[in-house]
């Protein structure tokens, strides 16, 4: 139980379309997402990552690779979160809508991303997790009173 929350974060893809979910509950509720939630004591990151989009939708995740580290401090909370954001590159299995999410499919294009239902943040970096070149990225962004993005950095890096 480090100075930061661990957390993961998925965005499923198969072909030309990707697979987010409504949040229904907790942290975000409302907010269209990829899929992900708090690493557990004993599992590596992308263990987790796997975990919590079987959990949160049902299907198993394939291709799984980390493309960035998302930094998100609060005003209102204890301590910052750090997101690791992974891409699948396909499935198995068929989504289904569980108690946390409401599967959605939308174009792998960034014009099909509804970033007006998205945390404030993602219109900066999913740009990024996009493009065709793959590139690595990390960004601290800075929220007052949970919801409002008050100032972020964002940055292509070599590693993660
Ligand atoms: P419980 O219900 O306690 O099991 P858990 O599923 O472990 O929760 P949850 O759902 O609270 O965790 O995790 C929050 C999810 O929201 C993670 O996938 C990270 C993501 N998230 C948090 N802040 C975000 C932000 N500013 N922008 C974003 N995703 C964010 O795009
Ligand atoms: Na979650
Ligand atoms: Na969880």
């Amino acid at each position: 139980d480090g100075d930061v929350k661990l957390l993961t974060l998925a965005v499923v893809r198969r072909g030309g379309r990707l697979l987010l979910g409504r949040k229904k509950r907790g942290f975000g509720e409302g907010y269209v997402n990829g899929f992900g939630g708090k690493v557990e004591p004993g599992e590596t990151i992308a263990a987790a990552a796997a975990r919590e989009i079987r959990e949160e939708c049902g299907v198993t995740p394939l291709g799984l690779c980390q493309r960035g580290i998302l930094t998100f401090a609060f005003d209102d909370q204890p301590r910052p979160w750090e997101v690791h954001v992974f891409t699948a590159s396909d499935f198995t299995g068929e989504p289904y809508e569980t108690d946390e999410m409401a599967p959605e499919f939308f174009e792998a294009k960034l014009e099909a991303i509804p970033f007006d239902k998205m945390w404030a943040d993602d219109r900066y970096w999913w740009p990024l997790l996009l493009r065709a070149d793959e590139p690595l990225f990390a960004g601290l962004f800075a929220f007052e009173r949970t919801h409002e993005l008050r100032w972020w950095r964002l940055q292509e890096v070599a590693a993660l």
